[in-house]
């Protein structure tokens, strides 16, 4: 007799309980935010990314002095389809505009960060630099937003691999680590130090709440696939 009862109020409420469901992922996906950041240092491709997404071609550019804004839907060319209107945000990577980054990281879904893979060796020091700065930046952390670091350029002969590229820069950002935070400690500062991965141990992308993928791509050869489907499952997936 417990039993049946047990039985029956079971059957009762996992139908309440799947509604709720429905209704708190509905009004979840709602509130989310639907921003892609393209950053990137200066010719790394991010104007060439903005307009093959936008209008689905190439055009000229020009060093950018100011951001590029629009809405995109992922479909057509993408394997995972979205019908969701996405914002996305060029910000120039000249060095003196490129802070501008973080007035958008409160309504930002995820980042897209493009490096020139074809020159990366030389300029390893200011792309760790330019990362660090993002992943350091206190609501990137808060919010762990998650990062697609996009190898651009892979058409040229003289572009590396993206675990390369990775462990280049992994390498890079543990000196960096170092530096910044000693440089702290001589002022005596009382300010927080966002200090990236775990302290015992060399910097791994891997140690770090967001997520961070690598992939590579070419904008000019429109080898972008990796780009449409990481931002389609970060919609999918309510990251
Ligand atoms: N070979 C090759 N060239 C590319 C690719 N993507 C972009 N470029 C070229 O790289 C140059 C710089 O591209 P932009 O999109 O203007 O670079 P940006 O990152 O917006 O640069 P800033 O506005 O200065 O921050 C242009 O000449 C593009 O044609 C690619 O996949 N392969
Ligand atoms: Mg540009």
């Amino acid at each position: 007799m417990e039993l049946s009862k047990f039985i029956w109020s079971l059957l009762l409420t996992l139908p309440l309980v799947a509604i709720a469901a429905i209704f708190l992922s509905l009004f979840k996906n709602r509130t989310k935010k639907n921003t892609f950041l393209i950053l990137g240092l200066s010719d790394s491709g991010k104007t060439s990314l903005f307009l093959k997404l936008r209008y689905g071609k190439l055009a000229q550019t020009h060093t950018s002095m100011k951001e590029n804004e629009g809405y995109i839907t992922i479909g057509n060319d993408g394997e995972k389809l979205t019908k969701e209107s996405v914002h996305i945000v060029d910000v120039p990577g000249h060095e003196k505009l490129r802070f501008k980054f973080s007035d958008f990281v409160p309504i930002t879904r995820g980042i897209i960060f493009l490096i020139d893979s074809s020159n990366c060796v030389k300029n390893v020091r200011s792309i760790a630099e330019y990362i660090y700065d993002i992943l350091s930046n206190k609501e990137v952390i808060r919010q762990r937003i998650h990062a697609l670091i996009a190898c651009n350029k892979s058409d040229m002969i003289t572009a590396l691999p993206p675990d390369r590229i990775k462990t280049m820069l992994e390498n890079e950002i543990n000196r960096l680590r170092l530096t910044r935070t000693a440089a702290l400690d001589h002022q005596d500062s009382s300010e927080d130090v966002e200090f990236l991965g775990y302290e015992s141990e060399d910097f791994r992308f891997e140690h770090l709440e967001n997520e961070i993928q690598f992939e590579k791509c070419s904008i000019e050869k429109g080898e972008i696939l990796e780009i449409r489907n990481w931002i389609a499952e970060s919609l999918q997936s309510g990251k």
